[in-house]
């Protein structure tokens, strides 16, 4: 069997993210796959940018690593952007859409949002319809197939539900959690690049880390306007527009 940790929304949060490769690493999986967002919102995603390089074996690309690269007037996006310099912003802009890959006998396949876009935002109280449309495929995806397992980040809100035979997941988040303030993530645990129907198993894992520490990185960082960050990973309640 194989185990795939599957981590998602870093939003430039290194406690959290420290703590989460650091149960990772006890765990001793196979392989770490980003889903996106490794920087925005809190201080720190030139170094989360640099520890997701180092230890995941693939990454994809999120709303914010899309949006960051494109010229801006608002103060505290240029403080991000100059912050993450030309190099990383590159990176960011590179990154794949989509992972796909078989697993015990399912099309597995991982996005940020949607399979359509980084910016469209599915909730799982979203009706069953709409959640449905996360199974399809587009033209921005690796394949044509219809997924067996789709799995997301975006929403910073984790869960695992069954629907017209097949399943659905998200990660959470690992630096700007919303359901709970403790860093989220998943492992896959199943037969890796088998086609053969088998035993698949999802982990949900919360990981609780020094916030107040995540509090003064933001503070010191002398990013602009960090109250809504900080109050958000102190509570896991949503203060802003955008995820
Ligand atoms: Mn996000």
């Amino acid at each position: 069997m194989t185990q795939i940790a599957l981590i998602s929304d870093i939003h430039g949060n290194i406690p959290a993210l420290e703590a989460v490769l650091v149960d990772i690493q006890q765990r001793r999986v196979d392989a770490i796959y980003c889903l996106g967002d490794l920087i925005g919102k809190g201080p720190d995603g030139d170094t989360a940018v640099d520890m997701v390089r180092t230890h995941c074996q693939q990454v994809i690309k999120g709303n914010w690593d899309d949006f960051i690269g494109k010229e801006t007037d608002d103060p505290a996006l240029q403080w991000q952007q100059q912050k993450l310099g030309t190099e990383r912003l590159q990176y960011l802009s590179s990154l794949p859409y989509t992972i796909e890959f078989m697993m015990s006998g399912k099309w597995i396949r991982l996005f940020h949002a949607s399979p359509r876009s980084v910016y469209e935002r599915i909730q799982p109280w979203h009706e069953q319809e709409k959640r449905a449309t996360l199974f399809h495929s587009s033209a921005l995806c690796g394949s044509a197939r219809i997924a067996d397992v789709a799995g997301y980040g975006d929403i910073h809100n984790a869960f695992h539900q069954h629907l017209e035979g097949r399943t659905l997941f998200n990660t959470g988040s690992v630096g700007n959690p919303l359901e709970m303030p403790e860093a989220s993530y998943v492992i896959l645990d199943g037969s890796y690049e088998s086609g053969i129907p088998a035993p698949l198993n999802f982990q949900f894992i919360r990981v609780p880390y020094n916030i107040e520490q995540a509090v003064q990185d933001a503070i010191q960082s002398g990013m602009p306007s960090p109250e809504d960050y900080i109050l958000e990973i102190r509570t896991g309640r949503y203060q802003v527009k955008r995820l």
